[in-house]
């Protein structure tokens, strides 16, 4: 029996097979493909050669200390002008109360994250990561996008190695992959037109690595993006990982339409967010990690993109904090799930539920129980 009734998986698989490095022609056709089923078989083949049948997912919380952010991004439904009603920030004593709560419920990791606000002075972001780790110094922060370091370097007037090295030394530890977006132009700059480069995105990466702290990388997908864009964004990160090898998790993000100026857009279907899953994990074989980030596919097609080349579902989240539940196609009630829930749904799909620390060390495995 033929492997797959297409043509294109059928040359593509037994590279796969040998481990061979795909290229951006590959990338399309993959994404061409008609043949679901086989597309996530080729994926599932790399996840299991790198992982078996673990899938990872943390105790975390979101904290998001201002909506404030002059970026105006057509995709985003969370960010204010100054003057909205329902603009904040918020200071130190807050963060600590909900850095608390985390940590009573068990959370070994803040995702720390906010908008590009020019009122607030360089201290407020050391201040925040300094007194968040003399309180909680088992917590690990995961702390500003590239897009935040380069607002922080560019208002701030300081070199990014000065960003870097002051924000490490005050507790950050690593840095989540947001703003990553669509890299290619024309697109980028249609739906974010303010916001930090392609290049500079990559470049910032890459020395955050040099410091020797881990990034995680995104893409959004299922906006106005085409095909092209998408494995253009893929083979650009692959490429960043070939030189400075500090990306740990790659996560595409499912556009979640309402609330933002890209209202009218479909967002991507469940058909092409496995296909987006697959695709990414057979493109990017130089990262270690794919996350399904549930918050953004929902529960049931994250557990099916754990079939899709997907090792991880995020976290617990646990109260989704404010730009969470602005993109969630989950009610804002439930951005949250128990730890027995995520380990359910994993083990349910078929693969053991290993809780990690955010550099992926294994803080226990589940029973079967
Ligand atoms: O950069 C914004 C995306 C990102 C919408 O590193 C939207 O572990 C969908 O990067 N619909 C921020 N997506 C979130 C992010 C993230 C999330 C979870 C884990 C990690 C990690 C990183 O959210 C933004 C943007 O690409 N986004 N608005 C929206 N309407």
């Amino acid at each position: 029996m033929q492997f797959s009734h297409d043509t294109n998986l059928n040359r593509i698989a037994p590279r796969v097979g040998a481990g061979e490095r795909l290229s951006f022609d590959d990338g399309l056709a993959l994404f061409a493909t008609e043949d679901l089923p086989a597309l996530g078989k080729l994926a599932d083949t790399v996840r299991r050669r790198l992982h078996g049948r673990t899938t990872y997912f943390n105790v975390n919380r979101h904290f998001n200390y201002t909506n404030v952010c002059y970026a105006d991004c057509k995709f985003c439904g969370f960010y204010r002008t100054p003057r909205q009603p329902d603009a904040y920030t918020h200071n130190v004593e807050e963060a600590l109360k909900i850095a608390g709560e985390a940590v009573a419920e068990g959370a070994t990791e803040l995702h720390i994250v906010g908008g590009l606000n020019t009122k607030l002075p360089f201290s407020y972001y050391t201040d925040l990561l300094s007194s968040l780790k003399r309180t909680f110094p088992a917590l690990h922060l995961k702390a500003f996008t590239m897009v935040e370091l380069d607002h922080m370097a560019g208002f701030y007037k300081m070199s990014d190695e000065d960003v870097i090295t002051r924000l490490k030394d005050a507790g950050l530890d690593s840095c989540p992959g947001g703003g990553a977006e669509i890299f290619r132009e024309p697109t980028r700059s249609s739906i974010c037109a303010h916001k930090t480069d392609a290049a500079r995105w990559l470049s910032l990466a890459g020395k955050v690595h040099a410091a020797g702290l881990k990034t995680n990388a995104t893409m959004l997908y299922g906006h106005v993006e085409s095909v092209e864009d998408r494995v253009d964004h893929l083979v650009r990160l692959r490429e960043q990982q070939d030189l400075s090898g500090g990306f740990q998790c790659f996560i595409p993000l499912a556009f979640y339409p309402p609330g933002t100026k890209l209202s009218h857009c479909p967002g991507p279907s469940g058909v092409d967010s496995l296909k987006t899953m697959a695709v990414s994990r057979l493109l990017l074989d130089n990262f270690p990690h794919v996350k399904a980030y549930w918050v953004m596919l929902g529960k049931r097609l994250a557990q099916v993109a754990l079939h899709y080349g997907a090792n991880d579902l995020d976290g617990t989240i646990t109260e989704g904090g404010e730009l969470t539940q602005s993109y969630s196609v989950e009610s804002n009630n439930e951005v949250k799930m128990s730890k027995q829930e995520i380990a359910a749904l994993i083990r349910d799909a078929g693969f053991d539920a290993v809780e990690r620390d955010t550099l992926y060390h294994p803080v226990a495995e589940l029973s079967a129980a």
